[in-house]
């Protein structure tokens, strides 16, 4: 089976735009992946996400382990069929999902012992079973099973943490094996120390990666903290790679992210915030239940596609907000997630035009600071 490859068309500043190849199809980058984590883009159908221009989804070992199991989706024909999404799937390694959402989190040498947030069953997650789960499942991106330190936390425990993420690197690669057209990818950790996230790209380069995530990121240190690593965190990875940082952001850190040389994100923001009223436009922030939308027969955006601009009234989209109609989600998650398309798709053509700057100009003063 052909390999997964990374191809970069054009590059403008730092900014970067290609495609990975996969046997499932192409990613264009830069990619925003909608985040799956328990085999649905919740409210969202998969011919409704692929519609928004999403490429490629993100699933989660951690909650895919616990309901329904690894082996059962492996037994059901793999995640792909089991959510009825045949585009490629990123799969993250449980270690992030376990710090954040578990009990009794217990991490040791050889991974990471916890009680299940759902039933307070216990398990253990090492890089060889968290590459076994992402193996089980089907993914056709996997990542290396690491550890995120919260920030703020002392140079001595991130320093620490960064080494034990990088023996589970090496772990990971033996575990993973050689799998054409399948990736592994690195994860960089090292918190906002310059020459920790060094040795951290060092180190993952003499293991040897199809790709490198910066990790560790978008935990607390705030946009401008995040936004002076990602300075130099992004040139410390090889260049021929796609680079991937995790979980992020707001629109104005996927701009300002894709402007310092990443090619991939993801973040549940867009989804979730579709479900609690959050509206995210080419104008700023709004939230649907403010009741100044009550008479109010616009669109959400008028310059949008998507089934909620297109035929409804953000009076008709607070009503059913208010009413915690089911419709609500679908159609608020659908506009999020087709906005962050339509600016991925927006930086891929600027990109490719040489004209990223003019863009990431107009983006930011098309944001208004008040209500929209
Ligand atoms: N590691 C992994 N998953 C992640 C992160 C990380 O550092 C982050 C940090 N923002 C989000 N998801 N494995
Ligand atoms: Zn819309």
């Amino acid at each position: 089976m052909a390999r997964i490859t990374f191809e970069k068309t054009a590059q403008d500043g730092k900014a970067r735009t290609g495609v990975i190849r996969t046997p499932r199809g192409d990613i264009r980058t830069p990619a925003f992946m909608p985040v799956g984590t328990a085999a649905t883009v919740k409210a969202m159908l998969p011919e409704s996400v692929a519609a928004t221009g999403a490429d490629v989804l993100l699933g989660n070992t951690y909650h895919l382990m616990l309901r329904p199991t690894a082996e059962r989706v492996d037994r059901l024909g793999g995640l792909h069929r089991f959510m009825n999404w045949e585009k490629p799937i990123l799969t993250d390694s449980g270690g992030f999902q376990v710090m954040s959402l578990a009990a009794l989190r217990k991490l040791t040498e050889r991974g990471v012992t916890f009680k299940s947030h759902i039933d307070g069953s216990k398990h253990e997650i090492t890089p060889e079973r968290s590459m076994e789960i992402q193996r089980l499942l089907g993914s056709d991106i996997v990542m290396c099973f690491d550890e995120c330190p919260a920030l703020p936390a002392d140079r001595d425990r991130i320093a620490e943490s960064m080494e034990l993420s990088m023996r589970w690197a090496k772990r990971s690669k033996e575990a993973f094996g050689d799998r054409p057209g399948h990736a592994l990818f690195g994860i960089q950790q090292g918190g906002l120390e310059e020459d920790l996230r060094q040795a951290s790209a060092e180190a993952l380069r003499e293991i040897g990666f199809d790709g490198y995530a910066v990790g560790g990121l978008a935990v607390g240190e705030g946009q401008e903290a995040m936004f002076d690593c990602l300075d130099y965190a992004p040139d410390q990875l090889p260049q021929d790679k796609p680079r991937y940082l995790m979980g992020v952001g707001k629109p104005d850190d996927i701009v300002g992210a894709v402007a310092r040389g990443i090619d991939m994100m993801d973040c549940v923001l867009p989804s979730r915030s579709g479900r609690t009223g959050q509206v995210f436009t080419r104008h700023g922030v709004l939230n649907i239940k403010n009741a100044r939308h009550m008479d109010d027969p616009r669109p959400l955006d008028e310059a949008c596609r998507c089934p909620a601009c297109r035929s409804y009234s953000r009076a008709y989209l607070h009503h059913v907000f208010r009413s915690q109609e089911i419709i609500s989600a679908m159609l608020l998650t659908w506009h999020n997630l087709q906005y962050y398309q339509d600016i991925m798709a927006g930086m891929r053509a600027a990109i490719t035009g040489g004209r990223f700057a003019a863009w990431q100009a107009e983006f930011h003063a098309g944001r208004a600071q008040g209500d929209i």
